[in-house]
């Protein structure tokens, strides 16, 4: 009989493990191995993954690996790759990693080889992008494109939105990429406001074509277009779609040509590999693209190729279980000390919290152990100056990855060697803390008398022993920023893979999308409601006595 994951015996070790190491201090574990640093890195290209200031030995690292192997991590990441219906709840391929196949090797859903659809689709994203930026490809005046407006939300939102923001130096002069997202007007009101009708390429990305803040954004969007321009014809010039939907995008308006296919064997977060990344390609090129591609794959190599013991997202996906289900870390925190990367947590949150927020393992039964951690973070150094307090001297764990690169590509003055001292201060300091003596020989070289420093020194002492990961790359090129998010992919697939659950379905976000349906009808008609609870209610019922007492005054005057 297979035992519960608890119960398993590479767990149990692990647990016992955890006893006799929990105490232990980084700051010893450094002192004792002069070479911790080479024993605990790793790298791919450019990309070193340096993890010596985490709480593992050798021993500790051994007991992971062995943790990895019980959960055949290896035989699951074989069966994705080849294309087996590993997201079970849909009954569904995962296939992003067929995107970004640069081999001749075929992949097959269903007996057929998806890769001859993937180049086609690809060929039609070079062709279209090349128009557009070249000016070939006009608005229904003749005025150049000036302005892409992506239009989607969740994964057909934040893949491309990270990766156009991150990827600002490789962007076309004159070019300008906005992303409009949310169902509050005031995003496509206050993002319309800076552009004109004429100049601006509106890409409506939804896999379904039915998601309801998309849909009303997208109408709001066209609504726009044909006040200020008139003329049903030009729409096509100016709108086109990335779905897996034809029908309703051509019921929209928009030219069947000027559709971007994509599979339902690509998850919405795991899309911007797909056809999702068209605004990236119009925005960037469509040769930026493919570099992003090419480092997605050689990423994708690596992960199938490295043993487990030199895996990058693997030895990153078992530190996080490490903290997350031994010393009960709750949350896990990202750390981009690049400005460019700023909205990496953001994206990341999406990309493991939607992927790993389950409770259900993947035989139906409720899960005894912590699964997905909650992501967040900021960009350096802002960060060092919020929250990073909590990081030093709070009550909770929260292991972090910061990511940095050696070179900026703003080589401004002092600034780089500013961020990167920064970045290394902080993660050094949290590793060894400062203990008492060294709190008092500070205070004491500073000046300060006998009686004060010991009615503060308790407050200046810190614990350290906090881990940190640490990504550095030589600059944040395309094929850089392909390899990292591939990176992030494998490791949350990994760790759902150890928890047993199914990293792949978002039961959650479709519950979301139905239940906005009945208060959307409450809210349209005057008169309090009581058919829901009573906090529903009278939440209902304020903005409606709000809405409509403003309607009737709006009447007086
Ligand atoms: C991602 C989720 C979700 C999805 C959005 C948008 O994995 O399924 O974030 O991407 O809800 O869906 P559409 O692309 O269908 O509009």
């Amino acid at each position: 009989m297979i035992k519960e994951l608890i119960d398993s015996p590479a767990w149990l070790a692990l647990k016992a493990h955890y006893e006799e190491v929990k105490d232990l201090h980084m700051r010893d574990l450094f002192a004792e191995d002069p070479l911790r640093f080479d024993n605990f890195s790793t790298h791919l290209n450019d990309i070193l993954l340096d993890y010596s200031k985490n709480r593992v030995t050798e021993e500790t690292m051994e007991l992971l690996f062995a943790l990895a192997r019980q959960g055949n991590v290896e035989e699951w990441r074989d069966h994705m790759f080849s294309g087996e219906k590993i997201n079970l709840t849909e009954n569904r391929s995962v296939l992003h990693t067929a995107l970004r196949n640069r081999s001749n090797k075929p992949i097959r859903v269903n007996g057929r080889n998806v890769m001859p659809q993937i180049k086609a689709v690809l060929a039609h994203m070079r062709d279209f992008s090349e128009q557009v930026r070249s000016g070939e490809w006009h608005g229904y005046n003749g005025s150049k494109i000036k302005n892409i407006i992506n239009i989607g939300i969740g994964g057909s939102d934040l893949g491309p939105h990270v990766i156009c923001e991150s990827m600002k130096p490789y962007a076309q002069r004159g070019l300008k990429a906005y992303f409009v997202s949310n169902a509050d007007a005031t995003h496509l009101v206050e993002t319309l406001k800076q552009v004109e009708p004429e100049s601006t390429l509106f890409v409506i990305a939804s896999k379904t074509f039915t998601t309801q803040e998309t849909m009303l954004n997208a109408y709001s969007a066209r609504k726009w277009f044909m006040d200020l321009v008139g003329n049903e014809k030009a729409i096509e010039k100016h709108f086109v779609a990335v779905t897996t939907n034809i029908e309703l995008a051509t019921d929209f308006g928009i030219n069947e040509n000027n559709i971007f296919a994509f599979w339902n064997w690509v998850g919405g977060r795991y899309s911007l590999w797909s056809s999702v990344g068209l605004t990236i390609a119009l925005y960037l090129g469509m040769d930026h693209f493919e570099a992003l591609l090419e480092g997605a794959y050689e990423m994708d190599q690596h992960f199938q190729k490295a043993p487990l013991e030199e895996n990058i997202p693997v030895i990153m996906a078992l530190l996080g279980i490490w903290y997350n289900n031994f010393f009960d870390a709750q949350s896990h925190a990202i750390m981009p000390y690049s400005q460019y990367l700023e909205r990496l947590p953001a994206y990341l949150q999406q990309l493991d919290m939607e992927s790993n927020g389950k409770t259900i393992d993947r035989k139906g039964h409720r899960v005894n152990y912590l699964t997905g951690p909650i992501i967040w973070g900021q960009s350096g150094t802002n960060g060092q100056h919020a929250f990073f307090q909590l990081l030093h001297q709070g009550t909770k764990p929260v292991p972090a990855d910061f990511l940095i690169p050696a070179m900026s590509q703003n080589p401004l003055g002092m600034h780089h060697r500013v961020l990167f001292s920064n970045c290394l201060a902080q993660t050094k300091a949290l590793m060894l803390g400062k203990r008492y003596a060294e709190a008092v020989e500070e205070m004491k070289h500073q000046g300060f008398d006998k009686e004060y420093i010991e009615e503060v020194i308790q407050h200046k002492v810190f614990d350290g022993n906090k881990p940190t990961n640490t990504i550095i790359f030589e600059s944040l090129t395309p094929k850089t920023l392909g390899s990292i998010l591939a990176m992030y992919e494998h490791k949350v697939f990994v760790q759902g893979v150890i928890w047993n659950i199914n990293s792949f379905d978002q039961w959650g976000v479709e519950y979301g999308k139905v239940l906005a349906g009945q208060i959307q009808t409450d809210l349209s008609t005057p008169g309090d409601v009581s058919n829901h609870d009573s906090s529903t209610n009278g939440l209902i019922n304020y903005r409606k006595r709000v809405y409509f007492d403003q309607i009737e005054k709006n009447k007086i005057d």
